[in-house]
């Protein structure tokens, strides 16, 4: 029995705080919080499609929700499929920017979007992509911060322990380069040389420093170098990944697919790494998935563990899953680990539905 598209008829939005188990001390920020917007997105047909939202600042709910409510109300009453919403809203809001919070509101609909068809169609989002339900290779990404070197070898064991994991994301780019080798020596001889260490400097150096630093890192058998130098800077990255051994890892920041290819086009990377509220959701990550696959460059997931999953399912590439449990607190059912893989679970849509007892704690008021 063919059904119809679904339509959209309301979204119910709600920003949370969650407290981190390891706070993210960073390039980008410290934050003892995390900020996570929910997203209840009401069919007429009935199913309820969730997804949320890791803006990082806790105030851009504010911008960021009414944005998202905006298109909703643009969008509301008709038959339109998550690539029409996605196209129809990318349209309406071009006069504002194609990039940043743009393209973040509409990654929330589209998510949100997509498990609503997957749950009408009775399938996990992964089934109803054409791909099966299995298990995705994950790093843990939940610590490892730039934090006192003295502590990191009993972190990085901890951070092993909790999943079986074979690889860890350490973060770098501290005062001196003494100090980075430091670190990943304490982390290696606690967990020992065949776990994978992908080390991130998230934007931190300016380019000559970046030369400097990775090159003179570039012995270390480390498993990336994600983004040295400022995201935009793909002349830069370009020349970090002509003259390093090391693979160069960008991507956390591109904006659309059309910026992921801008980037490949430029040589400006190794592999790729695309997140979900920034690529545009998983139409978007489609896209891009598309584009990385035809240049064989490998994938990896940033942040959105769970949709992200489903995802890699059918990625060509599909490289390494970022786990970080940072939403855990406020889902009902997290996704389960087991060596060192993140499990699809076999549930209609992106498997995603609310803690309510946990949202009623942690939310707050925009
Ligand atoms: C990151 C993510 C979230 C907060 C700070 C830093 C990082 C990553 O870039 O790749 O996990
Ligand atoms: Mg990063």
């Amino acid at each position: 029995m063919p059904r119809n598209t679904l339509t959209i008829r309301s979204a119910d939005i709600r920003a949370v705080s969650v407290p981190l188990r390891r706070p993210v001390v960073s390039k980008v920020g410290r934050f003892e919080q995390w900020t996570v917007i929910l997203i209840d997105l009401q069919t007429e047909e009935g199913p309820v499609g969730h997804s949320y939202l890791e803006p990082y600042l806790k105030h851009s709910a504010r911008y960021l929700i009414p944005a998202i409510l905006d298109l909703v109300e643009a969008f509301k009453g008709k038959a339109m499929g998550p690539v029409d919403v996605f196209e129809a809203a990318r349209r309406s809001l071009s006069l504002v920017g194609l990039e940043g919070l743009s393209l973040i509101a509409i990654a929330g609909i589209d998510m949100a979007l997509w498990d609503a068809l997957a749950k009408a169609a009775d399938m996990p989002l992964a089934v109803y992509l054409g791909g099966s339900l299995g298990s995705v290779p994950a790093y843990n990404s939940n610590g490892l911060w730039l934090t006192p070197v003295d502590r990191l070898g009993q972190e990085a064991a901890a951070l092993v322990a909790e999943g079986g994991f074979t690889g860890l994301k350490l973060r770098l780019g501290r005062e001196q380069i003494g100090d980075d080798r430091v670190a990943i020596r304490a982390v290696r001889d606690a967990v020992g040389e065949h776990v994978k260490l992908m080390v991130d400097f998230n934007q931190g150096l300016a380019l000559g420093d970046a030369l400097h630093r990775c090159h003179g890192l570039d012995d270390q058998g480390l498993y990336w170098f994600e983004e040295p130098i400022a995201y935009d800077h793909l002349e830069g990255y370009a020349r970090l990944t002509r003259e390093l051994k090391t693979p160069v890892q960008l991507g956390e920041n591109f904006y659309g697919p059309r910026s992921l290819y801008q980037a490949l086009q430029a040589g400006a990377g190794d592999l790729v790494m695309p997140d979900l509220g920034r690529i545009g959701g998983v139409t978007g990550w489609l896209r891009a998935a598309a584009i990385a696959g035809s240049a064989g460059i490998p994938m990896s997931t940033h942040l959105y563990p769970e949709t992200s999953a489903h995802l890699m399912r059918v990625t060509e590439t599909a490289h390494w899953l970022e786990w970080q449990d940072w939403a855990d607190p406020i889902i009902a059912e997290p996704f389960a680990l087991k060596d060192g893989h993140l499990i699809v679970p076999n549930r209609p849509g992106n498997g995603l539905a609310w803690n309510e007892q946990a949202v009623k704690r942690y939310r707050y008021d925009i």
